[in-house]
């Protein structure tokens, strides 16, 4: 459990934002911030060292469209959804089906952190220090069923809570779905936390699926529903858009979307990530999980 892959490292282990901030000034002496931040982000890329956005970049830049489309809005208006009690249905092919409270999954799993790599198909990007457990753990825990092979997900449906679902940009609820083997694969978290504190409600409170090979909105947020089954269950863009959003959705530079290349991206951030970086198969995740896609013509599955 405590098996730590070499792209996430811990947060220990890790030059903490400020400390990096300040190293890189004091390596810099009389050169510019932004300057000194384009190449300290390089050669800490090239280490492998992942260097984590800072708090307000990650609780205020989102996508949660059940609060509005900008990317201030999930920021602005998610403190109205309830998240205590919370309760998350698993059903389908599993040997202990039923309503588990978030508590009890809590008490169940062992929360470690994850800093990984996080990518959005508009081609934006960040690196985020989440607190989670592995899917795995959760799936094990109700059992998964022989001749399973999709898990689907579930956000809550809240029009009290939620001022974006008045509107018809996706069909509500959202929901979302992974091979069986890629919701089992141990980079594969439900995150329940970011920076050690509890996960802020516009990032997905209290429990939300992290697939840091796939684009973001794989990502689903707030789930309150989990379904083994052996159907590859509908997904929301897929639904809204499905020659522009496929089922699996892995990170992949050579395969571009219709209406913007997927080659490089832009690194969301201060003066210290400014500026636009390649994009690395499967979000720089190959060595891990290119195997699950062994024989998959990836151009035709994307
Ligand atoms: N329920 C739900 N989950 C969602 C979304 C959403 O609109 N609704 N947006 C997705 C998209 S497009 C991205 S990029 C990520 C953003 O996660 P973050 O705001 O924590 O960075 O959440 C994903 N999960
Ligand atoms: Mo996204």
């Amino acid at each position: 459990m405590a098996y730590r892959w070499k792209n996430d490292l811990t947060r220990a282990d890790a030059t903490p934002y400020d400390a990096f901030v300040n190293r890189r000034q004091l390596m810099g002496g009389a050169l510019g911030l932004g300057l000194i931040g384009a190449a300290g982000m390089g050669r800490a890329q090239e280490a492998g060292e992942l260097v984590p956005n800072t708090y307000e970049d990650i609780t205020q830049y989102n996508n949660f469209y059940e609060f509005g489309t900008g990317k201030a809005d999930p920021a602005r208006n998610a403190h109205t959804l309830t998240t205590d009690p919370w309760t998350v249905q698993i059903d389908g092919m599993v040997d202990a089906p039923g309503d588990y409270t978030m508590a009890q999954i809590l008490e169940a799993m062992t929360i470690e952190e994850r800093i990984y790599r996080f990518r959005c198909v508009e081609a934006w990007s960040m690196v985020i220090p989440w607190n989670g457990f592995e899917l795995a753990d959760l799936l094990n825990l109700a059992g998964v069923q022989e001749g399973a092979k999709y898990v689907a997900f579930e956000t809550a449906l809240r029009p009290d809570e939620m001022p974006g679902v008045r509107f018809p940009v996706l069909d509500w609820p959202y929901v979302e779905g992974l091979r069986l083997d890629e919701a089992m694969h141990p980079l594969t978290i439900m995150a329940t936390g970011i920076y050690d504190k509890p996960i802020p409600n516009q990032n997905g409170a209290p429990m939300r699926l992290v697939v840091p090979w796939k684009y973001g909105f794989k990502s689903i947020k707030s789930i309150v529903k989990i379904t083994v089954s052996d159907q590859e269950p509908p997904t929301s863009w897929n639904k809204a858009n499905g020659s522009e959003y496929g089922f699996y959705s892995n990170v992949n530079p050579e395969v571009s979307h219709p209406r913007w290349s997927q080659a490089n991206e832009r690194v969301v951030g201060g003066s210290l990530f400014a500026g636009r970086q390649d994009t690395l198969m499967f979000n720089g995740y190959e060595e891990e999980v290119a195997s699950l896609y062994e024989g998959l013509d990836l151009k035709a599955n994307f």
